[in-house]
């Protein structure tokens, strides 16, 4: 695999200063999320060639968050619609690390993506195609150019990654099951937390990493990855099983974690590192991610805690 491509809805996020709540706050702070974007921008501070494809609104935040994906790397074909904005997102986090989050994102531009949008993508054995459950939560156009690009990447040879990212306040469960189902059955590779796996799996009840990805591999997966924030990770590759504590870190906020989590593993997987080297990247990138109160800004910041970095050098220049 020598380049990711992913498709999804870059959102402008507006979130409360330091302890003040938006609702009492003069000002807001300005940044980019959307759980794509966030794992498209890790991936390419991790080496790693990605493009990014979505719809934005010709409007300022759509110039915005195109630009912050370019800024981190992603090579990003954002489509203008002239008649629908940009979907905004505003975050409140607590002092004790909780966050609370607003979507303004219905009938947004990200959401009215369509076949014709990734029709001519190109894609080829050399390809890996990423997927979250949040882009066929947007809309039926916007299902229908994901299933499109499921059927086009089996008929390429491209390898097909999927991680649910269930969001509760887009859809109800049972729609949103039956459809990761249908695209976790056709991907290479599967990403879920382990409170997702009931959605996968009816009925699978636990707190274990280790024994949802047991599960998943016994239902036919044949590679799966399952998150449990602090409880740390396991994976499953081809009958073996990994398992991978968490990161400590102190926690501002968790949202994007995931995200960094996948990038940290696919980007190991791209440079042929075997689970075990990949989940130990996810975790120090999802453990990055949780020291920042922004979405993707986290992962970007391994100051203290990246093992590759030397923080004391023995040969000072
Ligand atoms: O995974 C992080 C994302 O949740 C966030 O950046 C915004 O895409 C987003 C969503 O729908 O919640």
């Amino acid at each position: 695999i020598s380049r990711v491509v992913t498709v999804g809805e870059a959102l402008a996020v507006l979130r409360n200063p330091p302890d003040e709540p938006s609702w009492l706050a003069r000002e807001l702070i300005l940044g980019t999320g959307g759980a794509e974007g966030n794992v498209a921008m890790a991936l390419a501070r991790s080496g790693v060639p990605v493009r990014w494809i979505g719809r934005v609104g010709a409007d300022a935040m759509g110039r915005r968050v195109a630009r912050e994906l370019r800024a981190e790397g992603v090579e990003v074909r954002a489509i203008q619609d002239g008649e629908h904005p940009t979907g905004l997102l505003l975050k409140d986090t607590s002092a004790d690390g909780r966050t609370r989050v607003v979507y303004y994102r219905k009938g947004s531009a990200g959401s009215r993506l369509s076949e014709a949008d990734v029709a001519e993508e190109p894609l080829d054995a050399g390809t890996l195609l990423h997927l979250t459950g949040i882009t066929p939560a947007l809309s039926e156009s916007a299902r229908a150019a994901a299933a499109l690009l499921l059927d086009r990447a089996e008929e390429s040879g491209s390898t097909v990654s999927f991680d649910v990212n269930h969001r509760a306040r887009l859809w109800g469960a049972e729609d949103a099951a039956a459809v990761y189902r249908a695209i976790a059955a056709r991907a290479a590779v599967l990403f879920a937390s382990v409170d997702e796996v009931p959605l996968l799996l009816p009925g699978w009840q636990g707190t274990d990493p280790a024994a949802a990805a047991t599960a998943l591999a016994e239902a036919g997966h044949g590679h799966v990855v399952v998150t449990a924030g602090a409880r740390g990770a396991a994976a499953l590759r081809d009958g073996a099983s990994y398992i991978q504590p968490a990161v400590p870190v102190r926690v501002v906020d968790t949202v994007g974690a995931g995200d960094a989590f996948v990038a940290g593993y696919l980007a190991r997987l791209i440079a042929g590192d075997d689970p075990a080297a990949a989940l130990a990247r996810g975790a120090l990138l999802g453990a990055a991610a949780c020291r920042h109160p922004g979405d993707w800004e986290g992962a970007a910041d391994l100051d203290g805690l990246d093992p590759d970095i030397d923080p004391d050098p023995a040969d000072p220049v």
